[in-house]
């Protein structure tokens, strides 16, 4: 019974997001996945997410790869997140290949690659523009 953690913002939830929670999912049996609270976001991107924790929360939690959702506070306790929910393989897009590295006396790391041309803040670009 392998479990698989993964962490993000999931804000304006679209295609790329499915694809990396399916290919995690893929990986055990068992996924769980941390969602990064508005105040970890503001702090990250200078901006609240469109979407607030709640729904974000709700959304992710509907999915039917998805088997335990959190809040994920800040990028500093990945280590204590991942001894909590007992993951053995954590899963992140190759947008942050190498930054989690250091968990890896823990547990599996697997970077993996992105959707193509699709994310959050083109979403918004497009509907500011019409
Ligand atoms: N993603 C993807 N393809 C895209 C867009 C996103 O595979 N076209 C993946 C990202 O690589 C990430 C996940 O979807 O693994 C969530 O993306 P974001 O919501 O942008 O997550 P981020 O804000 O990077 O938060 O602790 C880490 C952070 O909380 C990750």
């Amino acid at each position: 019974m392998k479990r698989v953690i993964t962490f993000g913002t999931f804000d304006v939830f679209h295609v790329g997001h499915v694809n990396i929670l399916e290919r995690a999912a893929a990986l055990g049996d068992y996924l769980i996945v941390g969602i990064s609270s508005d105040q970890l976001n503001f702090s990250k991107k200078q901006r609240y997410p469109i979407y607030s924790q709640q729904d974000r929360t709700k959304i992710i939690s509907s999915l039917k790869y998805v088997n335990e959702v959190f809040l994920e506070e800040s990028l500093e306790l990945k280590l204590e997140y991942i001894r909590k929910y007992k993951a053995d393989i954590l899963v992140m897009g190759d947008d942050w290949e190498g930054r989690f590295d250091w968990v890896k006396s823990d547990c599996e790391v697997i970077y993996l690659p992105r959707t193509p041309s699709i994310s959050t803040t083109e979403i918004i670009e497009v509907v500011k523009q019409q």
